[in-house]
């Protein structure tokens, strides 16, 4: 029962801002509402007001900069070479070719996906997106790619923005039809944090595929080359762009990390580019390859195999120009970069300084600035909007080239440290490297970057040093995350297992040494799809399948939400956040042609329940809404 209304809400998604877009793309709505649902959206916008988003602290809305974008690109040319039609027409190696033979480094834009996963714990909207979507196709005809789905997007999106993350993806597909659409994929571990069975890893990608990814990259977090080749199949199969991925850890120019070493990196490309990978990408998730190191590693990767170099970085260590602009003169054929204004620090270096860095060499991008640096006043536009989500970094932090961890997970870790009563970050920083040391040094990101993590918390909390933990681990009750991991829940690291310290955690128990994904009991998608018949939607499609398997509990409370609430991915982000200020008035834009004008007139005060009534006026009509102050 509680789902009632879902399909109907569903529709309403991508229903966001007032652009000719939207109001020119009517599929974007396909199933008519039978309702306004005016009253779901007063019923958020006053939890929202009396309580807070939660994670935040309750305060009236803010008062944002004033801004103002009116970038007016002509509409989206077909590029002379648009890469999604060249893939489209004639498939991958057309492609790669394609990118072999022209001289300039390309570009993928990754401003809506690790940018803010990086910057902002992930949380930018849909809406946010599609209001500068197909003005940054129009703009930027000439990149290799947008990422803007897979890691972390998927959950947030449910659990925390309370929108679909399938319906942004056929939004971003239809505002940008001519550009590749990049989602990063986690292998065996899909957008979740742990392994799947192998037909949901099909069906995942053959799903992303349909609704308009053209370039998969797929890792695995320990770089365990079996977890790969399943997804690199699968990929292949739809047709689409396969890129195998290297997480890259460790420094190949010193001694420090003798696992981590250039061969090392050469062996694995090639055994990736053997297992059908179209591209090779470098995962610098943590911002340590240093420029030289870059230059002699994509030099060595150049002369090792025959498909193009895609190289993604972070700037947290604050040489991410500098290691593109060596990766540059070695060949480099992609590398990744944000817009300014969601560039540096944990997130990727900028695409308007790499075009600068670049100038007077053959090889700098093609890139009309000009275009670059107005899309990218939209973004200083937004920027405020989720600054309360920030890690607070506000400069180069050196010494993560010694903890080395990754951007994505620097805020989240500050967040965990935090509920947990752990507020001294510095300490949680050297515990992670010396849980890295006791792990026997492992590559980092997720979500084998979350055992380490999950570790340094266990740890400080206490009082335990790596040498308690190697005399003691058959006694403590460690983080189930470690337990899996020593069991080889996520495959196998590199050199493998430190093997006292894993009998030691296992008690006696045998770990996997095979690929847990390949005796993995397939799941029976059509009984997943009639327990959610049997819960009131009516129709699930694949994708609401596949949520439901990878996420169940997040995906539910979304659906409930979407009941509850309504379509709140129409509202603006600052309403969405913060609520409103009484006598504040605002328009939602609720489809094609629906415009709501919504005003606060009151807040009363709580009665002895502690519920409060707030006053509005909807489209000239009183209405009001009872909301328990949480206070
Ligand atoms: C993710 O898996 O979400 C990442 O961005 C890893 O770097
Ligand atoms: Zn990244």
């Amino acid at each position: 029962p509680f789902l009632q209304n879902v399909l109907a809400t569903k529709t309403f998604q991508t229903g966001a801002a007032e652009t000719r877009f939207i109001d020119d793309t009517p599929s974007l709505f396909t199933i008519k509402p039978t309702r306004s649902l005016t009253g779901e959206l007063l019923n958020y916008v006053g939890e929202i007001t009396v309580n807070g988003f939660p994670d935040l602290h309750r305060r009236e809305q803010k008062y944002y900069p004033d801004w103002h974008y009116h970038a007016q690109f002509k509409a989206p040319a077909v590029a002379a070479h648009s890469l999604r039609q060249l893939l489209t027409a004639q498939g991958p190696d057309a492609v790669t070719r394609w990118v072999q033979a022209q001289p300039k480094v390309l570009l993928t834009d990754t401003t809506m996906r690790d940018a803010h996963q990086s910057l902002f714990a992930t949380r930018m909207r849909t809406r946010d997106m599609l209001l500068v979507a197909p003005d940054m196709a129009s703009a930027l005809p000439n990149l290799f790619s947008m990422e803007m789905w897979g890691g972390a997007t998927f959950d947030v999106a449910y659990r925390f923005l309370k929108e679909d993350p399938w319906q942004r993806l056929h939004a971003l597909r239809q505002a940008m039809p001519n550009t590749l659409l990049q989602m990063l994929f986690r292998g065996s571990n899909a957008v979740g944090y742990q392994n799947y069975p192998d037909n949901v890893i099909t069906q995942f990608i053959e799903t992303a595929a349909k609704a308009g990814i053209d370039v998969f990259r797929i890792f695995d977090s320990l770089n365990w080359v079996p977890q790969l080749t399943h997804s690199i199949d699968a990929v292949r199969n739809t047709g689409k762009i396969a890129e195998g991925t290297m997480c890259y850890t460790g420094d190949i120019l010193s001694d420090t990390h003798p696992k981590y070493s250039l061969a090392y990196y050469v062996n694995l490309a090639k055994e990736l580019v053997n297992a059908g990978a179209n591209i090779l990408a470098i995962k610098d998730m943590a911002g340590l390859l240093k420029p030289q190191a870059a230059y002699v590693l994509v030099s060595a990767l150049k002369d090792a195999v025959d498909v193009p170099i895609h190289l993604h970085t972070h700037d947290t260590t604050g040489n991410g120009v500098a290691t593109y602009v060596q990766a540059t003169r070695a060949g480099v054929d992609i590398v990744d970069v944000a817009q300014n204004a969601f560039s540096g620090t944990t997130s990727q270096p900028s695409m308007e300084s790499l075009y600068y860095a670049l100038s007077e060499s053959p090889r700098q991008p093609e890139l009309d600035i000009a275009a670059a640096e107005k899309i990218n006043r939209y973004f200083s536009g937004i920027r405020p909007y989720y600054q309360d989500f920030s890690n607070g970094v506000s400069g180069p932090l050196t010494d993560i080239y010694t903890v080395q961890m990754p951007g994505g997970q620097y805020s989240n870790l500050q967040q965990q440290a935090r509920s947990m009563g752990l507020t001294d970050f510095e300490a949680v920083k050297a515990m992670y490297a010396e849980v890295n040391t006791l792990f026997g040094d492992i590559i980092k990101v997720t979500p084998s970057s979350k055992v380490v993590g999950d570790m340094a918390l266990y740890m400080l909390q206490n009082h335990l040093t790596p040498a308690d933990v190697e005399a003691h681990a058959d006694t403590l009750d460690l983080p189930e995350s470690v337990v899996n991991f020593f069991r080889g829940d996520l495959g196998q690291p590199v050199g493998g297992f430190p093997a006292a310290l894993q009998a030691k955690i296992l008690r006696g128990s045998q770990p996997l040494t095979s690929r847990p994904g390949a005796s993995a009991p397939a799941v029976d998608f059509a009984a997943v799809r009639k327990q959610l018949q049997d819960a009131g939607l009516a129709a699930p499609s694949d994708e609401d399948v596949l949520s439901e398997i990878l996420y169940p509990t997040v995906f539910n409370q979304y659906l409930s939400e979407q009941v509850k609430y309504g379509p709140v991915a129409v509202l603006d982000s600052p309403t969405f956040f913060q609520g409103m200020r009484i006598g504040e008035k605002i328009n939602v834009h609720i489809r094609p042609g629906i415009t709501h004008i919504m005003r606060l007139d009151n807040i009363g005060e709580p009665d002895a329940a502690g519920m409060r009534t707030l006053y509005f006026t909807v489209n000239g009509q009183k209405r009001e809404v009872q909301v328990r102050d949480a206070s």
